[in-house]
């Protein structure tokens, strides 16, 4: 199992779904070697000298990011991961598998650029499995739920893959910790990254996340999840961590659920995740805070009545409000993700949500982006068609965004007048700065968490 991230933005992310694939297979009785590239300088070398040595029946790629979703730098992962792969198909005839949240996201466009034999849509643990033993019968895995084969005419597919979800996330969740170097995530100001549960239900127009984990939620036992973190910390010195789900604090009930456990057992440890408005109230920012809450991330998006329906958001501004009240009064360090450019979007649009956010409980950073990045089978697709921004013939494995034509030419602008105003606030104009990715190194390798907590430092001293 090869597991193809070497993003080290914002920090290195543990490759906890290939862990979780490579655990499967264990269980099924495969013996798996699994190479992290994360660290490496060569990855050619490594996967040569491995498959000259080793004798596999099956090679997994794990592939997490297909891009950065990023208007503004459009940076692909593609060409880096085709290398990997080709090394390999010069080098052994074995089945190549395909899996992992970037693949899954255009699982047709990845199979027939790289020429390999399989593919994994959605969760891998039940699918890897089913997979591996057909080929170890020689059968054919055609037709089982999660995988796509090679043999289909893949030039013109877009169409949704049936998954094959993990419905017992605790007998199934269990990925091989002791297979990944922690120790180099952590001094590079990353986490061990780890699921409470799985599923998103929330319909938000542009976001693949209902179709990598499902639309239902799949939870963990609060139990469980404490117990591996407590093993974590008591067997691999591990203590931070990072709640790798869509959004963490809801179903509300289990997530307090969660942090009480957590609290109960007093580990020394500190934890971040993504949430959002939704039911985020006072108890649940103290019931995160004696959990061992470090730093939440929400993800606003946009924050006008307007926009929020047009974008599909399952909350309102005054939810926000309350919401950013709440982090704030449990001293908890926040930041906001907002996304611009959505349909009907318009200049006016952006300085009422600046104007909304101002007036809120003051974050610690705020991310912007502008442009929406459109998947197959999302709603922003159909809008996109509708309007003339896409057509049926477009290749959406390219990073392709929607920016609402109301926006006028250089929305970026905008945006980037409105973040030199506000120290906390910062756009993809400053994370491309070779200022800003120092800092970022900097503060990694320090181990401050959350890593944008001073971002404002940056904003009044740093920013041209
Ligand atoms: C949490 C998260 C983050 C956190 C990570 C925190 C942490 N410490 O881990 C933060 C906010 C930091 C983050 C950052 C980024 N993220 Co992110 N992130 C996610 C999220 C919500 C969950 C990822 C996760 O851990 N899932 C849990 C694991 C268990 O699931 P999994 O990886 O999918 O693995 C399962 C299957 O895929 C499969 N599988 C995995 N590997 C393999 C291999 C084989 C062979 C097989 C058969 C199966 C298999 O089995 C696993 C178990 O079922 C996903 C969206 C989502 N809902 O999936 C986006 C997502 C992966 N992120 C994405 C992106 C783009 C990024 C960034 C590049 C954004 C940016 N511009 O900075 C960075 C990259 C960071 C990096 N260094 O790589 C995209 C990738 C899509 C794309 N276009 O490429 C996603 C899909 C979100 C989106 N925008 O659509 N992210």
């Amino acid at each position: 199992m090869v597991s193809t991230n070497q993003e080290k933005s914002p920090f290195p992310v543990a490759p906890v779904g290939a862990l979780c694939a490579c655990s499967a297979a264990e269980r099924a009785g495969y013996d798996v070697d699994f190479i992290d590239m994360m660290f490496v300088r060569h990855p050619e070398r490594i996967l040569t000298s491995k498959i000259r040595t080793g004798n596999y029946n099956a090679i997994g790629f794990s592939i997490r990011n297909l891009d950065d979703c990023i208007f503004a730098t459009q940076k692909s992962y593609f060409d880096d991961i085709k290398k990997m792969v080709e090394c390999v198909q010069r080098l052994t005839k074995v089945p190549l598998i395909l899996g992992g949240s970037g693949f899954s996201i255009a699982p047709y466009g990845w199979l027939k650029r790289l020429n390999a034999n399989y593919g994994v849509v959605g969760d891998g643990e039940n699918a890897f499995v089913e997979l591996l033993n057909s080929l170890e019968t020689n059968h054919s895995p055609r037709g089982l739920a999660g995988i796509l084969c090679n043999d289909e005419h893949l030039c013109d597919k877009k169409g949704l893959i049936k998954p094959s979800p993990v419905t017992n996330m605790d007998h199934v969740y269990s990925p091989s910790h002791e297979k990944c170097l922690y120790k180099q995530y952590l001094c590079r100001g990353g986490f061990v990254s780890v699921q409470t549960k799985r599923g998103c239900p929330f319909k938000c127009i542009y976001c693949v996340y209902p179709l990598l984990e499902g639309g239902d939620y799949h939870l963990r036992s609060p139990e469980h999840i404490a117990d591996e973190i407590s093993t974590l910390t008591h067997e691999r010195n591990s203590t931070s961590f990072y709640f790798t789900d869509s959004v963490f604090n809801t179903p509300r009930k289990h997530a307090l659920a969660v942090c009480k456990k957590l609290a109960r057992r007093r580990l020394p440890i500190k934890w971040m995740a993504y949430c959002n408005p939704v039911g985020f109230d006072i108890e649940m920012g103290r019931a995160m805070i004696a959990a061992g809450c470090v730093g939440v991330e929400f993800g606003l998006d946009v924050a006008t009545p307007k926009m929020l329906k047009k974008m599909g958001k399952p909350f309102t501004q005054s939810d926000i409000r309350n919401c950013l009240k709440s982090a704030s009064d449990a001293g908890i360090p926040f930041a906001l993700h907002l996304l611009f450019g959505g349909p009907g979007e318009d200049i006016d649009d952006i300085h009422e949500t600046q104007r909304f956010i101002d007036s809120c409980a003051a974050p610690n950073a705020v991310f912007a982006l502008m442009g929406i990045r459109i998947y197959e089978n999302t709603p922003i697709k159909e809008i996109a068609l509708a309007e003339g921004i896409i057509t049926e013939h477009t290749d959406l494995f390219k990073p392709v965004f929607y920016i609402s034509k109301e926006l006028g030419g250089s929305p970026m602008k905008v945006l980037d007048e409105i973040a030199k105003e506000r120290h906390i606030w910062s756009t993809p104009t400053d994370w491309s700065r070779i200022t800003m990715r120092v800092i970022q190194k900097l503060i990694n390798r320090i181990g401050v968490h959350p890593q944008w907590r001073n971002i404002q430092n940056y904003g009044k001293y740093l920013r041209r």
